[in-house]
């Protein structure tokens, strides 16, 4: 008979012992076994009292105040015969006791304790830090309310670099008239893990603008590259070679969605968020910095104008500015649009001297500015006046041979218009696109105007008709920012080769007269690109997306300590996994593709399966997959303009899409996490960008039952916080969260927060889409991070909340060893908890399951039959039969790693490693 089958048998006859025997397991684990423990002078309170003195005791705060009084009391207690009794019974004095100075460790973190029974007010428990001269340095504290018996509070903290001495102190604060029985005071170490910067996973060539010129005698193109960590350039692209030859640094510029060439030759470019305007002179070894324009933050468009002067179009007030290189002033042309935020686009009309800017945000214009006599009149509502409002941005312009081009948004749609008869010459919303950035003309040639790139067309101002300019129609390059006609001196190139610049440092060259094309990148320089998510896939890879745009996606495998391939892709925003397949969520139209790892990268792997564009839909934030439903469940971020996410079923088997649209009304969705056939959800009130602003106050957290397909409850977990993120299955039954400052805890029996504690710090009034992460650690504890780069950690049977890391972290994730993974802007750093001292045992087995049960890692029925064998084997161990629990225990090993039982989702690939790792260690102690 083999061990499954013996097992199965007993498992039949044996159900009513599992009841039994499940209750006698603790529901999880809690930090490691044995931690250090600081000894406390007379930390229970029984020394006798000296000369009216308490040993190791003595009064810090309201010295002389007759209304707070202290004493050691028979009257209650923890322990032992005697506590410590406070009784603040003034309105404006506070009354403290604190404990000698104990020495400690910098940089170690400690955690203090005392149990309370407060009968009125609150009491609190600081933790206090001292330098060498005694000077206080740091200071944690936390306070307990009133209860019937004695409970525990503690505090933790780490303590700082000047810090040598720590005392404990016992408080009512002046505020407060707190009264009641302290006793049990403890201070523990507690372990700390080591952290290793895994360096930066994706470099690139991120610019968002090019422009053309000519420097050392050859063709150049500029550009701004950015770069995380203060490392963006101003870049100079020989294009014969593709090479940069020269940068700048731009110290403080985050990036340049203007770069353009003036009329004299010298470039310009317009910077975010910072909203400054620099100068660039051929030749110039540094770049001159303009200024703020205004107190416009982004600048979006710049245009050459006459006699070297330049214009910009700026955000979010919609202002023109112009630069004369003559007066070295900049002029503020004003506000173009009273309601829309972004001036998008420029294009200047040197035959009449008239700007054209490109607004929008919520709803399409153009503004024509009469450079000569300074009138301004929105036009395209007269253009289009039946079509107009269905666009949210005039986004890119050219003015080339009389006729303005514009690039209507979303989708791209063409306009031509004629700017002399102010007419519309081409629009077609089943035609083309404009494609590119901006418009090129070839010298000699007053016919044509050349525009897109991905396929290069031109249009004949003659016989108002389009050409495609490739001589094959399947031939694809890209959209250009700038474009120009050169001659090469070169005989394969001959007569005028039109030369294109595009994102990513690309540079394509075409020739008319050869039909040759020929494309290439810039490959000699790249800048630390920020990570933008960190997620675990279900093959045990750290799926790492870069910021902003298709900046670049790999992964880390933990099993080498190798990354993957750095791939082109658009801007991953969540990576999830259902029944062995990964779900790849990408900011842009709210697009989801389905990924094979196993497979090699292509064409169609990852393959897209689902575009929430169409409900208005942008960024798929939040991700949540349920294998034994085959649903993956996705949370989003609208489109601009508006503020109602959406909640999106995807079925993987007949890949239909169910948007559950302004779930939560007029909010976003960030956080998902999956427990018992219910689906958790998070919110955030900020939309899209371009909206006039949130319209609800406070995020939400809400319930979604898989069954009905239905909300079916809403709260605010903590009134006034603005996003509910981080949202994890406890350890503990409870569904936590993050909401801005608070840790809170939602019962999912009751439907109602059974805990809110403020440790974290509040936003400021910048949006804030994804906000907090927490993961459940393979020693019990709950860690988090957040978008102030805080790494904590909470101990969920106290609920000690430890702030490990300052600055360290945002985004999280945990590999299959328990290792945590955060962001700290292009850095990818690594957490190994503290090593483990606790050896595997059949009940730190059962406690696992548990965990991994309540985290919705291990189906509940499947935890069930686990834990049966596991009592099984215990019965075997108890019985002298240690070869048959051995062998039991190896069949337990093959069976949850069973491809069979993976791939229907019984559980998790990291459940199982670590299940198989644990048994493995008690197969080691019992054949040892
Ligand atoms: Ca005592």
């Amino acid at each position: 008979m083999s061990p499954t089958t013996s097992v199965q048998k007993m498992l039949i006859c044996c159900l009513g012992m599992l009841i039994c025997l499940a209750a006698v397991f603790g529901p999880y684990r809690i930090g490691s076994a044995n931690p250090a423990t600081i000894p406390v002078t007379n930390a229970g309170f029984e020394q006798p009292v000296v000369g009216g003195s308490i040993p190791g005791w003595k009064q810090t705060y309201g010295v002389g105040v007759s209304t707070v009084t202290y004493g050691v009391t028979n009257a209650a207690k923890a322990s032992g015969a005697y506590s410590i009794r406070l009784d603040d019974a003034s309105a404006t004095a506070s009354l403290g006791v604190d404990s000698d100075k104990f020495p400690i460790v910098a940089g170690t973190a400690y955690s203090a304790s005392a149990m309370f029974q407060v009968e009125r007010g609150t009491l609190s428990i600081y933790l206090q830090f001292f330098n060498e001269a005694g000077v206080r340095v740091a200071n944690t504290s936390a306070s307990v309310d009133p209860s019937p018996g004695f409970v525990k509070g503690s505090v933790s903290g780490i303590a700082p670099a000047d810090a040598v001495t720590a005392s404990v102190l016992l408080y009512s604060a002046s505020t407060v008239q707190g009264a009641g029985y302290i006793d049990d005071v403890e201070v523990e170490v507690i372990e700390i893990g080591t952290f290793e910067n895994l360096g930066q996973p994706i470099t690139n060539f991120i610019n968002q603008d090019a422009a053309f010129g000519r420097e050392s005698g050859k063709d150049v193109a500029y550009t701004v590259v950015k770069g995380a960590n203060d490392s963006t350039v101003f870049a100079v692209i020989d294009l014969s070679t593709a090479k940069v030859v020269k940068t700048i640094p731009m110290p403080g510029v985050t990036g340049a969605w203007g770069v353009k060439a003036a009329s004299d030759g010298k470039i310009y470019a317009g910077t975010h968020y910072d909203g400054h305007l620099y100068q660039y002179t051929p030749g110039d070894s540094s770049l001159v910095d303009l200024g703020q324009l205004g107190a416009e933050t982004h600048i979006w468009a710049l245009v050459a104008g006459a006699d070297g002067k330049i214009y910009a179009g700026t955000y979010p007030n919609a202002h023109v500015f112009e630069y004369d290189p003559a007066t070295s002033q900049v002029r503020d042309l004003g506000r173009v649009h009273p309601t829309e935020k972004y001036v998008h686009a420029l294009a200047y009309d040197s035959d009449r001297n008239v700007l054209y800017a490109g607004v929008g945000g919520s709803t399409a214009g153009i503004v024509k500015l009469d450079l000569t006599n300074g009138g301004s009149r929105e036009i395209l509502q007269q253009l289009l006046p039946q079509a107009y409002a269905n666009y949210d941005f005039a986004f890119n312009m050219g003015y080339a041979l009389g006729k303005l081009f514009v690039r209507l948004n979303k989708p791209d749609h063409l306009l031509i218009v004629d700017a002399a008869t102010e007419t519309v010459e081409y629009y077609n919303p089943n035609g083309l696109g404009m494609g590119s950035r901006v418009l090129a003309t070839m010298p000699g040639d007053d016919h044509k105007i050349y525009f897109g790139g991905a396929i290069l067309r031109s249009y004949d101002i003659a016989t108002r008709t389009f050409a495609v300019e490739f001589p094959d129609s399947q031939t694809r390059a890209f959209n250009f920012f700038d474009g120009q006609f050169v001659q090469l001196n070169d005989p394969a190139w001959p007569g005028y080769t039109f030369i294109g610049f595009s994102e990513k440092g690309q540079i394509m060259k075409f020739n008319k007269q050869t039909g040759m094309l020929a494309t290439s990148k810039v490959d000699n320089f790249g800048s630390p690109i920020l990570i933008q998510s960190l997620h675990t896939g279900y093959d045990g890879n750290v799926y790492i997306g870069g910021y902003l745009g298709a900046t670049g996606f790999t992964s880390y495998r933990p099993s080498d300590g190798t990354f993957t391939e750095v791939q082109q892709f658009g801007q991953v925003e969540s990576v999830e996994s259902v029944n062995g397949k990964l779900y790849i969520g990408t900011y842009g139209n709210a697009r989801v593709y389905e990924y094979d790892p196993a497979a090699p990268w292509t064409s169609t792997n990852p393959r897209r399966v689902a575009e929430l564009v169409s409900h208005g839909q942008d960024r798929p934030f939040a991700m949540v997959g349920v294998n034994s439903l085959s649903k993956l469940y996705v949370g989003s971020v609208p489109d601009y303009g508006s503020l109602s996410g959406a909640l999106t079923v995807y079925d993987v088997p007949t890949r239909q899409t169910q948007v559950h649209k302004d779930i939560v009304h007029n909010q976003g969705v960030v956080s998902l996490t999956y427990k018992d056939g219910l689906v958790y959800g998070g919110t955030t009130i900020y939309g899209g960008l371009g909206t006039s602003g949130p319209s609800e106050t406070e995020g939400k957290l809400f319930v979604f039952d898989t069954a009905t397909n239905a909300k079916v409850f809403e709260i605010v977990p903590v009134p006034g916080r603005k996003v509910v993120s981080g949202l994890l299955a406890g350890p503990d039954g409870m569904i936590w969260g993050v909401a801005e400052d608070t840790i809170f805890k939602f019962d999912p029996q009751t439907r109602q927060i059974v805990y809110k504690s403020a440790k974290l710090g509040r936003y400021g009034t910048g949006t804030v889409w994804v906000d907090a992460f927490l993961e459940l650690g393979k020693d019990g504890n709950v860690y988090g991070t957040n978008r102030q780069k805080t790494l904590f950690m909470i101990k969920p049977d106290t609920m000690d909340f430890i702030k490990i890391k300052s600055g360290a972290g945002n985004y999280l994730s945990q590999d299959a060893f328990g290792n945590l993974y955060m962001a700290n802007d292009a850095d990818l750093w690594k957490y190994t908890l503290p090593a483990d001292d606790q050896e595997a045992s059949l009940d730190s087995m059962q406690a696992s399951i548990a965990s991994y049960e309540a985290s919705g890692e291990i189906n509940a029925t499947f935890a069930g039959e686990l834990r049966y064998r596991l009592n099984i084997i215990g019965i075997l161990s108890g019985q002298g039969a240690a070869q048959q629990a051995v062998a039991y225990l190896q069949d337990f090993i093959a069976h949850i790693g069973d491809q069979a039982v993976l791939q229907q989702g019984l559980l998790s690939q990291s459940a199982s490693d670590a299940l198989s790792s644990e048994a493995a260690d008690l197969i080691g102690q019992w054949t040892s």
